[in-house]
């Protein structure tokens, strides 16, 4: 058994409309309202996919749903053609407008919580229930997953949680399995924000303890191979809507900086005991990396990857390895054997609305049969796999997105053309 990354391929409405803000993501905040550029948005993330993949590991990707997804405005009485509709929507309703434009499923790290366990790969959808933007994506990933990952190859598909309050489900950002070798014997980590939102926070808590043993409850995970622990209210408010954009963990290892989650080192000492093995974990003080710039730079938010080969990988955005404190605490990692590698890849475009690599991928455990019951348009194995998504984005994805594009019947038809062709060449 081993592990496969699914990477959201980058939709052609990729845009900056700040719906990430309430939710606590400060780099939607911080960037809403400018123009996007869906093209180099989809080719870096292209470029990280293929350097995942030439580490020799296993590399897929989940498609974009359609959008912009007209039936929810259709549903709030938005009726008559598509300019009609956009535009009215444009008016009354930008910010519905915009989610209904949302290329968010872009960081399939939100998609789901995939878990192996010896009866088989379980898989639940997020509910996203938290964002009203994130929230649409939940029927169509259901959908993507139950077609990428078949039931003939042994992945059981649960449905997403009841999208209640005090349910929010927000996927594999909250969730690590630590294992010696085997996924399916994983002791796994499941993080959680706080149980009401307290003002200290001044954001909505986006996983819900309930949410996570629920995932935890329908995937058979026994209660002895699986920690709960919460999140420390101050990482929060600093920006760390995700537990994953402030620690990583694969196989026995952990990055995590100190100020991760609420009575830490008993969570860490509880996650060890359960794995009856050593966990090597690489604590980055405050003093070295404040929190603010930890948010900043996203080293947190990266890959930690071990090849075929047995070696080390970092696949951290550029925005940290060129931040001298982060290049620091790497060099660090590498001095003290816990990285062989580190690799930078540019994912500004991503990066501008809170999702680094970690973000943009999800991981799932699966065994060589499981992965070849993938359908083949979702495996990039060749070099002619990534090219043809390479020559699909350069020819549907604008180099620019305004604002105002969102209101434009034009720009969505293109979006819609994209998605067909998309699905033509899955198809083939
Ligand atoms: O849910 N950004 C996403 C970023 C998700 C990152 N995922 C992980 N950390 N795993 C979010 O906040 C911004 C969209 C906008 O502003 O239009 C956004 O949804």
């Amino acid at each position: 058994m081993m592990e496969a990354n699914f990477d959201g391929l980058i939709g052609p409405t990729h845009n900056f409309a700040g719906l990430g803000a309430a939710a606590g993501n400060t780099a939607s905040a911080a960037n809403a309202g400018r123009s996007s550029r869906p093209r180099d948005a989809a080719l870096q993330g292209l470029e990280k996919m293929r350097r995942v993949g030439g580490l020799g590991l296993k590399q897929g990707f989940l498609p974009p749903p359609r959008r912009p997804v007209l039936d929810p405005l259709h549903r709030l009485g938005f009726r008559g053609s598509t300019a009609e509709v956009l535009a009215a929507a444009a008016a009354e309703s930008p910010d519905l407008l915009a989610a209904c434009w949302s290329a968010a499923s872009m960081w399939t790290a939100n998609a789901a919580t995939a878990t192996a366990s010896p009866g088989g790969l379980h898989l639940t959808p997020a509910n996203l229930a938290t964002s009203p933007h994130r929230a649409l994506e939940a029927a169509d990933t259901a959908a993507t997953l139950a077609r990428v990952f078949p039931a003939a190859g042994g992945f059981r598909h649960h449905a997403p949680l009841p999208p209640l309050p005090g349910l929010g489900d927000e996927g594999a950002a909250n969730h690590t399995a630590f294992h010696a070798g085997d996924p399916a014997g994983a002791v796994h980590l499941f993080v959680h924000g706080p149980a009401a939102d307290p003002s200290e926070t001044r954001f909505r808590v986006r996983q819900s303890a309930a949410a996570s043993r629920a995932v935890a409850r329908l995937h058979g995970l026994p209660p002895g191979r699986c920690v709960f622990a919460q999140q420390q209210p101050r990482a929060i408010a600093a920006g760390v809507f995700h537990h994953d954009v402030i620690g990583v963990g694969h196989r026995d290892r952990l990055l995590i900086h100190e100020a991760a989650l609420v009575d830490q080192a008993a969570v860490l000492a509880e996650v060890q005991a359960k794995l009856g093995h050593p966990l090597r974990v690489l604590t980055v003080a405050e003093a070295e990396l404040p929190l603010a710039a930890a948010v900043r730079g996203y080293l947190f938010n990266s890959q930690l990857l071990t090849d075929p080969g047995d070696r080390w990988h970092l696949i951290a955005p550029t925005s940290a390895t060129e931040d001298a404190a982060t290049a620091a605490v790497l060099a660090r990692a590498v001095d003290a054997g816990f990285l062989d590698d580190v690799h930078g890849v540019d994912l500004s475009e991503s990066l501008a609305n809170g999702g680094g690599p970690a973000c943009l991928r999800l991981r799932v455990p699966l065994s060589e049969a499981q992965w070849a019951a993938v359908p083949r348009g979702h495996r990039l194995e060749e070099a002619a796999d990534f090219d043809r998504l390479d020559a699909w984005i350069r020819g549907h994805h604008q180099a620019v997105l305004r604002p105002a594009d969102l209101a434009r019947a034009d720009v969505a038809e293109a979006a819609w053309d994209a998605h067909d062709a998309l699905l033509a060449l899955l198809a083939r």
